[in-house]
């Protein structure tokens, strides 16, 4: 297989998706070797995964507040620890996960810059369940986090029309809007947090910032949500879900805005990871509709065609799709999975359950 070498060769490589703050050359760089109606009522317990032993995850509303300071206190817990990653600008064990977000959309595989595999591509929605998974297990083997995994209900607040006037931005929770010229997060869990990955490709000490936009909170109620899961293919339900720039998917990043609108600092939000666990959630309620089929629906371009084209890049025909072999990576954060090892998040190597 093609060995993966995070680019330190961009200039002004193509962008797509949320609006970008720049393009300057990268920093990243690693090396590694690519290897080889309810959902919730249902259930598809397979291997070591079992009753017993599934996690619930509960949107932020249901949380008690106990388990909403631990939460939170797991989260800046990751925030203080050392960095175990060499990816470039990395200070915290937070911001790995922040760069390797990053670094998958700035690839270059055998010598050959592929650029972004991780979005506009058939592996987004199984690469950010990897994701989701990869953070979870940060807060709970190196911040003994016990409690419940959390999401955020974006559909129910946009639908209420009060997105932006919802517990999630309260100063016990994530805090609100951004304030003074900055938009610099000034309450809340990650008030006056200083960032070092971005903005960008670019490495600089920046404040965690908000931008709350209402323009886009049209495209994540359940109009929206009912049009996308009202596709029977993957590839239909994954473009209307993520990919448009109409998408739910989209919206949840643009309408928080700020280091959310960026999109390879977005992850620095804390905001991303409850976005992305909502993200995940409507993938699984779509799959467990028709779960004989959804289980094992994958397909889309592995790579951005124009990128491959605009670069010269000739891949073998064999590696231009994504399948249910295809190989997702964390940067060695944890062991690279296939994808067929995440379509069921009850399939053993993955076992959760949404509360609703
Ligand atoms: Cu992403």
């Amino acid at each position: 297989m093609p060995s993966l070498v995070l680019s330190l060769l961009l200039g002004a490589g193509l962008v797509q998706g949320a609006a970008i703050a720049n393009a300057r050359p990268a920093h990243d760089s690693v090396t590694q070797s690519k290897a080889a109606t309810s959902t919730t009522a249902a259930t598809f317990f397979e291997g070591t995964c079992t009753a017993e032993k599934v996690t619930i995850r509960k949107e932020w509303r249901k949380m008690t507040r106990a388990e909403k300071d631990a939460y939170l206190e797991a989260e800046k817990c990751l925030f203080n620890l050392p960095a175990n990653t060499t990816l470039d600008g990395v200070t915290t064990r937070f911001s790995d996960l922040q760069a390797l977000h990053r670094a998958y959309q700035n690839v270059t595989q055998d010598s050959q810059f592929v650029g972004d595999i991780i979005h506009n591509v058939g592996q987004f929605l199984p690469w950010h369940r990897f994701y989701m998974h990869t953070h979870e297990t940060l807060l709970r083997e190196q911040c003994s986090y016990t409690g419940p995994m959390s999401w955020w209900d974006e559909e129910a607040d946009a639908n209420a029309g009060k997105l932006f006037q919802s517990e999630m931005w309260s100063a016990n929770s994530f805090g609100g809007n951004g304030t003074g010229a900055d938009l610099c997060l000034m309450d809340g869990a990650f008030a006056n947090t200083t960032m070092h990955i971005g903005p960008g490709l670019e490495d600089s000490s920046y404040c965690l910032y908000r931008d709350q936009t209402a323009e886009f909170v049209q495209y994540m109620g359940t109009d929206k949500l009912t049009e996308c899961k009202s596709h029977n293919d993957y590839y239909g339900f994954f473009n209307c879900m993520v990919d448009f720039n109409t998408s739910p998917h989209v919206a949840g990043h643009n309408a928080t805005g700020g280091m959310m609108s960026d999109i390879y600092a977005s992850a620095g939000d804390p905001m991303f990871f409850m976005h992305h666990n909502y993200i995940d959630r409507v993938w699984w309620q779509w799959q467990a509709g028709n779960s004989s089929s959804r289980l094992t629906d994958m397909s889309g371009n592995a790579y951005n065609m124009t990128t491959l084209e605009v670069n010269g890049v000739t891949l073998p025909a064999s590696e231009l799709n994504a399948t249910l072999d295809y190989v997702l990576q964390v940067a060695d954060v944890l062991p690279d999975v296939t994808i067929q090892e995440v379509m069921n998040i009850q399939g053993g190597y993955l076992c959760y359950e949404y509360d609703y």
